[in-house]
């Protein structure tokens, strides 16, 4: 797992430090790299809303290594919206493109909720992730609901 994470962690700062164009060979890759983020997002995600909605019991450190692994995954998909990523397997709405800063801004806002939720896993407390899994819940549904079809 530490190792993992060191390779990920490796791989996310050459992929922050290139331009968007840069990284994606086609377009399609671009798409099919962000669903892939937003899917292991999602799984990570789920076991932290499974323990702060009392499905499964509550683990400290099965939720501050979910935390981590979703706070690192929340940086990614957002390099890979670039020119010509609008069309094909997509649910992506044309106002991620049309109101980017709108976009930025909810992607953003969906970064710092997950930025506090690492945070309140890492407090050892399951009231303290309960608190924080809401407000990050809705930030991830806040953008669904303004720029990805269903
Ligand atoms: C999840 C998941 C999302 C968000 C969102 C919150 O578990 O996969 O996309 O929570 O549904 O409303």
């Amino acid at each position: 797992m530490k190792t993992m994470l060191s390779l990920l962690a490796t791989a996310m700062a050459v992929t922050l430090a290139l331009p968007a164009q840069a990284q994606f060979a086609k377009p399609e890759d671009a798409i099919k790299y962000r669903k892939a983020s937003y899917t292991v997002m999602a799984a990570h995600f789920g076991r932290l809303g499974a323990m702060a909605n009392g499905r499964t019991p509550y683990d400290a450190k099965v939720a501050a290594d979910n935390a981590e692994i979703v706070a690192t995954l929340s940086k990614l998909p957002w390099a890979a919206f670039g020119e010509g990523t609008d069309k094909g397997d997509t649910r992506a709405k044309p106002e991620i493109w049309k109101e980017s800063a709108k976009f930025k801004e909810a992607s953003d806002k969906m970064q710092a909720e997950i930025s506090k939720l690492n945070v309140a896993a890492k407090a050892g407390n399951l009231d303290a992730l309960k608190a924080a899994f809401g407000p990050a819940a809705a930030s991830c549904k806040a953008c669904h609901d303004s720029f990805r079809k269903d």
